[in-house]
């Protein structure tokens, strides 16, 4: 079944990471992609995201947020359920292996992206306090402990279980945020599994859409 109207995006007009592909936009767009349902963008500058109006669509005023028709949505993971719900592509038909590839979306945003998360924050707003050195390796440690139970868990798997779906999205939406510090690579399984999921035509269209926001050139999807 395709969504009834085209759905409305935002994301950043100047996304702090140049437009690579870790604004949360990305797992939605990646989302869209894989279902074949197109949809708008509409960009928001920061100050343009803090205003009442954005508010009224975000409680948290962040983006991404998804509009269709007179729903409006908030929170990249809810949006991405809504989005696999209603289209053919991201979640099984049979209902035990749906209601796991959902518990993995859950594990992706509530287990892993937390320490992942707390890693970027450490880096960009305590890096000039006297005790960040002895606090990172804490951080990236408690990042290894999940990386190590989730390349276990993988082990030469190509998906978490069975076929992609969007419990995959959304697990190698989360470590692509580690693509910078190089914790990823200790863990070869893991590495080759988020390389998988950028190879797909799908994630590619909606890189591409997402970097040429910034570059301002045309997507070629
Ligand atoms: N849990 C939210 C997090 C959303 C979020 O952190 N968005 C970032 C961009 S990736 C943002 O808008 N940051 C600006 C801010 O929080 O002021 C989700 O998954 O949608």
């Amino acid at each position: 079944m395709t969504l009834p109207m085209i759905p409305t995006i935002t994301a950043f007009e100047r996304s702090p990471d140049g437009g690579k592909g870790l604004a949360r936009d990305m797992r939605v767009r990646w989302a869209l992609e894989e279902v074949g349902q197109p949809y708008e963008v509409r960009l928001v500058s920061f100050t343009e995201m803090k205003a009442s109006a954005h508010r009224t669509l975000h409680p948290f005023v962040q983006i991404p947020t998804y509009e269709e028709g007179d729903l409006a949505l908030f929170e990249s993971g809810a949006i991405v359920f809504h989005i696999a719900e209603r289209n053919a592509g991201l979640l099984p038909d049979d209902a035990n292996a749906r209601a796991r590839a959902i518990t993995w979306m859950f594990a992706a945003l509530n287990t892993m992206e937390p320490p992942i998360i707390d890693l970027g924050i450490a880096r960009l707003m305590e890096g000039d306090k006297p005790w960040f050195e002895q606090r990172l390796p804490v951080v990236e440690d408690r990042i290894r402990i999940r990386l190590g139970e989730l390349s276990v868990r993988l082990g030469d798997a190509d998906w978490l279980d069975g076929a992609f779906s969007a419990g995959d999205l959304l697990m190698v939406s989360v470590l692509l945020r580690l693509s910078r510090s190089g914790i990823l690579d200790e863990y070869p399984n893991l590495s080759a599994y988020v390389a998988r999921g950028k190879a797909r035509p799908a994630y590619q269209r909606a890189f591409d859409a997402q970097l040429a926001v910034f570059t301002g050139k045309p997507s070629s999807g």
